[in-house]
């Protein structure tokens, strides 16, 4: 199984009979802006450098942004603020994400969600979190050779991302490190880990959503500062 191959998988899956129902209601019904697009309406894979060092972990996909491009935080603005932070930060050949075929690049970072399928009102049930799990298992894995750092999108990220790393044999330091901007906890790897799995730094963000950036309790500095954090981590 390589990236291409799992990410093909995860279109295809129809496991949440909620989350299968809204994101193609969402496709059928649109807004009214977008009423000329054909919109994705599926599970949206990950995006990026197959090689990446750098993972970053988000929520779910956004109705309108990546339910509509089919690309991860791609077409909204949660996903301009972080694409601008990447290409900042050197992570992304340029600083905006419009569409699947808008040219963008990333280098040496790779970018997915923990839910793959557009929840209504941004939230997912503990069912649904449960079921989509192994996807981003299966991700982490086929990126353990190359993965060094992961910044986390909020708390919900931070959960989901440490079952995931415990799961597949990282040490996760009892109890559970809690989430905040700015935490920083150190992974290493036991010996049920993937084979070429190296000891991973965890960073904390608050998300990239509006009510974060528009408030200004997100600011560009703070991600960047992860992000500049992220690349330290990963050299
Ligand atoms: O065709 P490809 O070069 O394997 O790229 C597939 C897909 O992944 C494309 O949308 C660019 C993206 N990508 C990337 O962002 N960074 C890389 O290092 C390699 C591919
Ligand atoms: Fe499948 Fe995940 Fe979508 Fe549920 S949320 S249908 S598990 S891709």
């Amino acid at each position: 199984m390589d990236l291409e191959a799992l990410e093909r998988d995860i279109v295809g899956c129809r496991a949440c009979p909620r989350l299968v129902a809204w994101r193609e209601h969402v496709a059928a019904t649109r807004r009214a802006a977008f009423a000329d697009q054909e919109y994705w309406g599926r599970p949206v894979p990950g995006f990026g450098d197959p090689a990446a060092s750098l993972l970053v972990l988000g929520l779910a996909p956004a109705a309108h942004g990546a339910n509509r491009t089919g690309r991860v935080f791609t077409g909204d603005r949660s996903g301009d603020f972080l694409f601008a932070a990447l290409h900042r930060t050197g992570w992304a050949n340029q600083p905006t994400s419009v569409s699947v075929d808008d040219g963008l690049r990333l280098s040496g970072a790779w970018v997915t969600a923990s839910v793959r399928c557009a929840p209504p009102a941004n939230a997912p049930t503990p069912a649904e979190r449960e079921a989509c799990a192994p996807w981003l298992d299966a991700e982490v894995r086929l990126l353990a050779p190359t993965l060094r750092a992961v910044v986390v999108l909020g708390a919900f990220g931070w959960q989901q991302g440490l079952g995931t790393f415990s799961r597949l044999g990282w040490q996760v330091p009892r109890p559970r490190p809690r989430f905040a901007h700015g935490a920083r906890v150190k992974l290493p790897p036991g010996p049920a880990a993937p084979p070429e799995a190296r000891p991973l730094t965890l960073l904390g963000s608050y998300h990239v959503s509006q009510q974060n950036t528009f408030t200004g309790r997100l600011t560009e500095r703070m991600l960047d500062d992860v992000l500049l954090t992220a690349r330290v981590a990963g050299a």
